[in-house]
Formats: C-alpha cells, sequence, structure tokens
C-alpha cells in the first residue's frame, strides 16, 4: 500500500486502542486544539504538563472542553520536559509531544542518558508530505535532529525512514539520496554518501528498499526531467523517501513545501523508545493533529 493522502494514515489506526500521548510544556493552541481532536476521534487518550494557568487560558478562548483530563502542573518549561518524558520512560504514556518548547531543547532531554528515551539506535526526523503537484506523499528525512550527518549517519537515518515505511505498507520504498547534480563529483560530499549508498543498497547491505543517488531534486521527482538528462533510474519520478544532505537543505526543502506549495506535512522522530511529534512551533493544528496520527500508527510497531 502506498499513501495517497495524509488521511489514509486514518486507516492504519481506527479500531486500535487509544495511545497515552504527554504534551511537554502543554500551553500550547495548535498543540491543544490538535490533540482534542486526536482524542475525540478516539485515537489518543492526552496528559497535559505545563502551566496550568496558560493550559487553561487557551482552552478558555478557543473553547476547548478538557474537563476530565489531567493536568500535571509545572510551570518551569524544562521541567515540565523532564517530567513528560520520565512518563514516558516510567510506560505511563506511549507517545511524546512537544508543545511550547524550543525542537533542541525537547531532543537534548530525550536524549539524556539517565532518563531519555535512547534505543542505543540513532534518533532521526522524518516528515511526510502531501503536496498537490506530486502523485502519492513524499516522505523527507532528516531535516530537524542530526545537523551534518555523517555516512554512518545517513545509513542509520535510511534505516529507520525504509523501517517506518514498510510498517506504513510499503514493501520496498524507493529513496533518492539527494546531491545538487545527478554526478558523483569528488568535491561534493553528498554526491559521494550517495552513491557508497546505492551501492550498499546494490549489495544488500541496506535492505527493504530501492536506493538511487546521486538525483539531484528536479529528477527524484520528476520523470519527465530525468529522462530529459539521459538518466536512467527505478527511482526518479516515483521517490517515496528523500534523503537530504543536512539539515539546512532539509529544513529549507520542509519550509518551501508548507509556504509555498501550501503542502500538508505529518512529521515525528524515529529511533527512540516512542515515537516522538515535533513539528515546528509555527505548523498548523491539520499538521500536529497528522503528525499525531503518524505517531499513533507508529506506536503500534
Ligand atoms: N541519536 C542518538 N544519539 C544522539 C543523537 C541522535 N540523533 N545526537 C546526539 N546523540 C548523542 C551523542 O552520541 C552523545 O552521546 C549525546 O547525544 C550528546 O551529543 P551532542 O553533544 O552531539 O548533542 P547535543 O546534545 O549537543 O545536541 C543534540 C541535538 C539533537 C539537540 C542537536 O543535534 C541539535 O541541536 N539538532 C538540531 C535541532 C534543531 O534545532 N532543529 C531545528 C529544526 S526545526
Amino acid at each position: 500500500m502506498v499513501l495517497k493522502t495524509l488521511s489514509d494514515l486514518k486507516r492504519l489506526v481506527d479500531g486500535s486502542p487509544m495511545k497515552k500521548l504527554v504534551l511537554a510544556a502543554a500551553q500550547d493552541q495548535h498543540s491543544l486544539g490538535a490533540i482534542i481532536k486526536a482524542w475525540k476521534a478516539n485515537i489518543v487518550e492526552p496528559i497535559f504538563v505545563g502551566d496550568r494557568d496558560g493550559i487553561l487560558s487557551v482552552c478558555e478562548s478557543n473553547n476547548y472542553d478538557i474537563s476530565g483530563l489531567r493536568i500535571i502542573h509545572e510551570p518551569d518549561t524544562e521541567m515540565a520536559v523532564e517530567t513528560a518524558i520520565k512518563m514516558v520512560s516510567s510506560k505511563q504514556a506511549d507517545i511524546l509531544m512537544k508543545g511550547k518548547v524550543g525542537t533542541s531543547i525537547l531532543l537534548k532531554a530525550a536524549l539524556n542518558k539517565d532518563w531519555g528515551l535512547r534505543t542505543g539506535n540513532l534518533l532521526s526526523h522524518i516528515a511526510l508530505f502531501e503536496v498537490s503537484t506530486y502523485h502519492k506523499v513524499i516522505a523527507v528525512t532528516d531535516v530537524a535532529m542530526n545537523i551534518a550527518p555523517n555516512l554512518k549517519d545517513k545509513i542509520a537515518i535510511l534505516n529507520n525512514s525504509v523501517a517506518c515505511l514498510n510498517n506504513l505498507g510499503y514493501k520496498m520504498p524507493k529513496v533518492a539520496v539527494l546531491g545538487a547534480v545527478e554526478m558523483v563529483n569528488e568535491n561534493m560530499e553528498a554526491t559521494l554518501h550517495a552513491a557508497l549508498l546505492s551501492k550498499m543498497n546494490q549489495r544488500d547491505q541496506i535492505k527493504n528498499c530501492i536506493i538511487d543517488g546521486p538525483l539531484a531534486f528536479d529528477n527524484a521527482v520528476s520523470l519527465e526531467s530525468a529522462q530529459f538528462k539521459g538518466i536512467k533510474s527505478e527511482v526518479a519520478g516515483d521517490t517515496d523517501i528523500l534523503l537530504m544532505p543536512d539539515i539546512e537543505v532539509g529544513n529549507v526543502l520542509y519550509k518551501s513545501l508548507v509556504f509555498f506549495a501550501k503542502a500538508k506535512v505529518a512529521s515525528i522522530i524515529l529511533g527512540a523508545t516512542v515515537p516522538i511529534v515535533l513539528t515546528s512551533r509555527s505548523d498548523s493544528e491539520q499538521a500536529k493533529f497528522d503528525s499525531i496520527l503518524l505517531a499513533a500508527a507508529a506506536s503500534k510497531w
């Protein structure tokens, strides 16, 4: 099965038992709105950790009824994050979600050696986009956690994202490893990594996917563009996963898709003991809801 739209994620969680989701620094309008929608759809049972007055004030101004739901009062942001993560570590919650707190504060806490959510694997971010100009959902990784991944990190990022898509129902997702050009250029490290990753895939060192690279963005998403340049590739024009060279390229692509192409997005951190809903603070309520759907699907495996 291939996801055509992000709402296809709903089918993957329908009928499953509700997951316990803890929102860290919960005084955040879009996060609260998305969670209440997911709670009413029987997808998650929320717990809010943060400033009680702030949470109640957001709920009152937006007519969110959270009576009966648990609030843990913790006005200090870093303590709220720590409390939320400890609830996950002690198995009181199945999903962690970032509220009104900076990304690096939450990620550093998730990596805490004593009470964090490490598994021994690399943690990485995946974002699924629904763009009206592409024929299916396309995943982009890593745009938010690993800053300048080396080859070893890229193998781990690929393995995380391929396992995610395999679990969502893709048998052999097609991966494009992006560069600025489609030829190997010894001065462009991204193209060297891409060539190595493709060869490792051919030799079955990276499994359950088809990898090609280096591909420039146009060849990855447009067959016509690849044919025009004479590139023969099983992946070109039909990519499921775009592997980014680094966080800057990834983050700019993410924001361009959302702001210019009006794409819908769902994003989480993979590789931790539980899925972490990690959207940008400026992301819409819809993006946060779709990310909760993705996390709920991910928490089943
Ligand atoms: N997975 C597993 N372990 C990791 C990872 C990872 N992705 N990254 C670091 N670690 C481990 C290291 O092995 C080490 O043991 C420890 O964590 C600390 O490593 P540092 O010193 O390299 O990492 P930190 O704590 O300084 O920073 C980790 C962050 C994830 C916070 C950092 O990489 C970061 O700031 N990423 C970008 C976050 C961001 O600003 N995103 C914005 C886009 S919206």
